[in-house]
């Protein structure tokens, strides 16, 4: 199974250390396309080689096209995230958003009232890994 993660990088990487984990654990069970988005100094190591942002944009929705699911961590809101699920919604895939309120911004009426997408509300990571967990058995 391809799965599709996506985060935050220039909307903000105080939840750097987090995707990180969340990656580890959806690679267990499958190959994640986007592993880059939990790497320390994402924008330094891809700008040394050379990436344009055209390049970053056309691979990132190429990888979109070819996952079977997406995974989104949403608290710290991003233009690029929020980009990536419209379009992800527009192709029909299946969207798990995990969310941990009482963040400093409130999760987008865009992203929690749309049917099209399941939000998983958590505080511990075990909550977030199991919930990833019944996600792809039922989408598997
Ligand atoms: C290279 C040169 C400058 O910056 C970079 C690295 N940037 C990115 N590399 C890979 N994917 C990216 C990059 N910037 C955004 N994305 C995609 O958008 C990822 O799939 C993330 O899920 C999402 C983050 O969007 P922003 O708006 O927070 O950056």
């Amino acid at each position: 199974m391809n799965i599709f993660f996506s985060g935050s990088i220039r909307g903000g990487r105080d939840d750097r250390d987090l995707y990180a984990d969340l990656i580890e654990h959806l690679e267990d069970h499958s190959t994640v396309l986007t592993e880059h988005v939990g790497t320390e100094n994402v924008e330094q190591k891809e700008a040394e080689e050379g990436l344009t942002d055209d390049e970053i944009h056309d691979q990132d929705v190429e990888w979109l096209r070819q996952a079977d699911i997406v995974v989104a961590e949403v608290t710290t809101p991003s233009l690029g995230v929020g980009y990536e699920l419209g379009r992800a919604v527009a192709w029909e895939k299946p969207i798990l958003c995990l969310y941990r309120p009482g963040a400093e911004h409130d999760l987008s009426a865009m992203i929690r009232g749309n049917d099209a997408a399941e939000v998983l509300e958590y505080h511990e990571l075990e909550t977030a890994t199991s919930g990833i967990d019944a996600f792809v058995r039922e989408h598997r």
